[in-house]
């Protein structure tokens, strides 16, 4: 009798325990590719990026298992980007404007004040402009997928005053991601910024190295920046987002029925997260309030006309060139010099 029930349990252990190994993929990947990232695993980026992999890994079988690094494990954004040239790791999503680092006009989609709101930006970027740019970022030998990821429109914080004119921004030690285009504009404003990666920032307000940062709500909630930060102004100075980039030979080594599966999970994955980032975002204003962040709402449009003044918009239409910035211009519908 015992000896009998004893049977049962093990025959019904190991058949769940077969079921298990099937569902693994029945076979070991063949793929196991490296997606690398600078954001906290709680940002939709990383949820939408883990349901992409789990669809991958079911759809081709098991075939390509895809292990997400989020929140700078594998290194700071400029460290990510060497390793995905070197092919250390096969995906990273990256702002336009880091990558111009490597893809000088990359950066165009980041111009202060360009887009009024998130439709533009998305017609900009799945039209004419995303094209142009994913055309400059294919020259330099990477991968990119069709769909932008979103961040989002950025605002200032800061543990020292709210900002609420250009005036403020006057001498403001703030920290700027690694790229030229950032650091010129915050220049243009007579501020004081600092390139510091989004590896170090936590700690750069925490000890006061910069008095300042800007990011989008969702990343200023998921980063716990509110945390070492009293004030948020809500400045929309531009947008940002992140290019999902491949090593273009890691790629190239994937069949082509994987690919197919890999680019559609992903790119789905990309427009989920944009609806995630905007809801987010509108709601998080009172989130960050709750938390004890000090939000006001200053009116933009001395802000770009401060840019405007100090030259910035004909600087930077030099820099791209003509068609480039005829590109920009068109998609956000105004004359922005
Ligand atoms: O570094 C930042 O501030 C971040 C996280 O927004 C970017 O990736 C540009």
């Amino acid at each position: 009798m015992n000896l009998s029930r004893r049977g049962l349990l093990l025959g019904s252990a190991s058949v769940s325990l077969l079921g298990t190994l099937r569902y693994a993929g029945a076979q070991t990947p063949e793929f196991n590719y490296k997606y690398a990232n600078n954001l906290p695993v709680s940002h939709p980026m990383n949820i939408r990026a883990q349901e992409a992999a789990d669809k991958i890994r079911e759809e081709t079988g098991g075939r390509m298992a895809i292990q997400i690094f989020p929140s700078n494990q594998l290194g700071a954004d400029t460290d990510m980007l060497s390793q995905l040239r070197s092919g250390g790791v096969e995906f990273f999503t990256l702002s336009p404007l880091i990558l111009s680092t490597l893809v000088p006009n990359a950066s165009i989609s980041g111009i202060g004040f360009a887009f009024p709101n998130d439709a533009a930006v998305w017609s900009a970027m799945d039209g004419e402009l995303g094209r142009y740019v994913r055309g400059q970022i294919e020259k330099s030998n990477l991968v990119v997928m069709d769909k932008i990821w979103d961040n989002g429109f950025r605002q200032i914080t800061s543990s020292t005053k709210p900002i609420s004119t250009p005036e403020d921004l006057k001498g403001f030690k703030i920290r700027v991601p690694v790229s030229p285009l950032w650091t010129s504009m915050f220049s243009a404003f007579g501020a004081a910024p600092a390139s510091i990666n989004f590896a170090e920032v936590y700690s750069a307000l925490q000890t006061k190295i910069v008095d300042g940062q800007e990011n989008p709500l969702a990343i200023i909630s998921t980063a716990k920046l509110y945390e070492v930060q009293q004030y948020c102004s809500i400045t929309n100075h531009m947008w940002d987002g992140f290019w999902f980039l491949a090593n273009r030979r890691a790629w190239e080594r994937l069949p082509e029925d994987i690919r197919e599966i890999v680019a559609r999970n992903i790119n789905e994955a990309g427009v989920k997260e944009r609806e995630d980032v905007a809801k987010l975002n509108a709601t998080l204003k009172e989130e960050l309030a709750a938390k004890g962040m000090k939000i006001n709402e200053p009116d933009t449009a001395p802000f770009r006309q401060a840019l405007k003044d100090a030259g910035f918009y004909a600087e930077w239409k030099g820099k791209y060139g003509d068609e480039a910035w005829a590109i920009l211009e068109k998609a956000v519908g105004t004359q922005l010099t």
